[in-house]
């Protein structure tokens, strides 16, 4: 088996590459990534030498580049993580958004179909459903609910399920898709919500909170993710939608004071700031369908999870103090200064 796996070395796609090389050593992994400045080859460290593991360096909206990839690896299946996925940058800059999450998606669909695949999966979120209100703890998403975006970011994945969907009907491509919930764990770039707070509160940095702090995520371990696209990727059923969610809700003030206490920090830290534009309420993912198809469930409990979480950016403070030093210095102070 040969699995093409793009965006392998961001967060979910370089924890997934690590899950799929320790499980199945004796299929071929092969990670396209574009390195952008989310991309770190540093995640793929453990894994680099290992036999069947190969890296390429590219975009997946470069036609030509990916046409020539699958006629070289042939690959049986693509799982397909590459994406921008900052909602704030999708904010200030959405043209790149478009260009990778829809053209890189198109691309990719059509590589599939002039190569002939066995499976295309195409990793989701949540956000294509828009978001739920606070007073409405009853509601939940399902695959049915309608897509109903807000972002630029939730935009361009909501217009990739689309062709997704539309190459299985209209061309019979044998593909799968999985919506998922916020994620948190190892290798997680600091400008997302949980590594930020982490990063900051060691070093006792303002944590800039949103609004009034009360928006609501549901947080999944990522490794608990990385086995359900295992899953549908072996058991799925074809032209499927699963949703992948951990009942884990949390509101983002609940989930900054977490980090604060186990740190031993003070909650003086916590700054709030100039709401997100078009800010999402509440995710809440509802996964029945992949667990009674699938027999999948999470198994991390949050806050068995953001222990293990704040232990391993303690353990690797290599991987991350290299990155907030460089370039995100100037994305920090544009995105938080004055805010
Ligand atoms: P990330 O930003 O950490 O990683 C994205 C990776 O894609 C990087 O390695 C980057 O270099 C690569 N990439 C970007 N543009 C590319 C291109 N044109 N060609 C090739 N590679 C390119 O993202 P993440 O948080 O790991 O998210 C992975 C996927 O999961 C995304 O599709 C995202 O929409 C989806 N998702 C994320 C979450 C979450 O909580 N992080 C939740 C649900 C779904
Ligand atoms: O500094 C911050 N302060 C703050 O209050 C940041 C970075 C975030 N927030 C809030 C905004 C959100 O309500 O925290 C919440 C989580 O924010 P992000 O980490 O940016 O995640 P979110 O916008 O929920 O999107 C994430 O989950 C769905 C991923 O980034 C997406 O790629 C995924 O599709």
């Amino acid at each position: 088996m040969k699995i093409i796996v793009t965006g392998g070395a961001g967060f979910i796609g370089g924890n997934f590459v690590h899950y799929m090389v320790e499980k199945y050593p004796d299929y071929e992994i092969v990670c396209l990534d574009k390195l952008t400045y989310a991309g770190n080859l540093e995640t793929l460290e453990p894994v680099m030498d290992k036999p069947g593991f190969k890296f390429v360096k590219g975009d997946i909206a470069d036609r030509e580049f990916v046409y020539k990839l699958f006629e070289d690896e042939k690959p049986d299946i693509i799982v397909n993580f590459a994406a921008e996925s900052h909602v704030d940058r999708s904010i200030s800059d959405p043209g790149i958004f478009l260009q990778t999450n829809i053209i890189g998606t198109g691309v990719l669909l059509d590589a599939c179909r002039e190569y002939g695949i066995k499976r295309y999966h195409q990793v989701s979120t949540d956000e294509v459903y828009g978001d739920l209100p606070l007073d409405r703890p009853d509601l939940f998403f399902t695959e049915t609910t309608p897509l109903h975006t807000s972002s630029p970011y939730s935009a361009s994945k909501a217009s990739a399920d689309l062709l997704v969907l539309a190459y299985h009907r209209t061309f019979k491509l044998p593909v799968t898709i999985s919506r998922c919930s916020n994620n948190y764990g190892p290798y997680h770039f600091p400008e997302k919500l949980i590594p930020l707070m982490i990063a900051n509160c060691l070093n006792d940095k303002p944590l800039p909170v949103y609004g009034k702090g009360e928006n609501v995520r549901d947080w999944l371990y990522v490794i608990d993710h990385c086995r359900a696209i295992d899953m549908i990727i072996h058991d799925g059923k074809v032209g499927e939608v699963y949703n992948i969610g951990g009942h884990n809700e949390r509101t983002n003030l609940q989930v900054v004071e977490t980090i604060i206490d186990a740190l031993g920090k003070s909650r003086d830290l916590i700054q709030y700031v100039t709401d997100r534009p078009g800010h999402d309420m509440r995710y809440a993912i509802d996964p029945t369908k992949i667990h009674d198809e699938l027999g999948w469930e999470p198994t991390t409990k949050f806050d068995d999870g953001i222990k293990q979480t704040i232990e391993w950016y303690l353990n690797n403070k290599s991987w991350w103090e290299k990155i907030i030093s460089g370039e995100y210095q100037n994305y920090y102070d544009k995105m938080y200064k004055d805010r």
